[in-house]
């Protein structure tokens, strides 16, 4: 029983790192000039993303920090 129980936990633990590990690589990639934000040119090829830009960039500072993309996925995707 124990050990079905650390089996889940690390299960657990891997996907979060891993699910951690993919919004940063979709950041970098989308972040075209490596500003550490996303703009809206940059996410001209992503009409999708586009659309939703206002209600992401939390602090209306037109770009997207890390962690307002983050933020935006997990709320959305979970
Ligand atoms: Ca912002």
């Amino acid at each position: 029983m124990k050990r079905v129980f650390f089996s889940v936990i690390a299960f657990v633990m891997i996907s979060f790192n891993a699910a951690a590990l993919d919004v940063k690589q979709r950041f970098d990639h989308l972040d075209a000039n490596k500003s550490g934000y996303l703009t809206q040119d940059e996410l001209e090829p992503q009409p999708q993303l586009l659309s939703t830009f206002m209600r992401w960039d939390k602090d209306q500072d037109k770009q997207i920090s890390l962690i307002e993309f983050k933020n935006y996925l997990t709320n959305n995707l979970y």
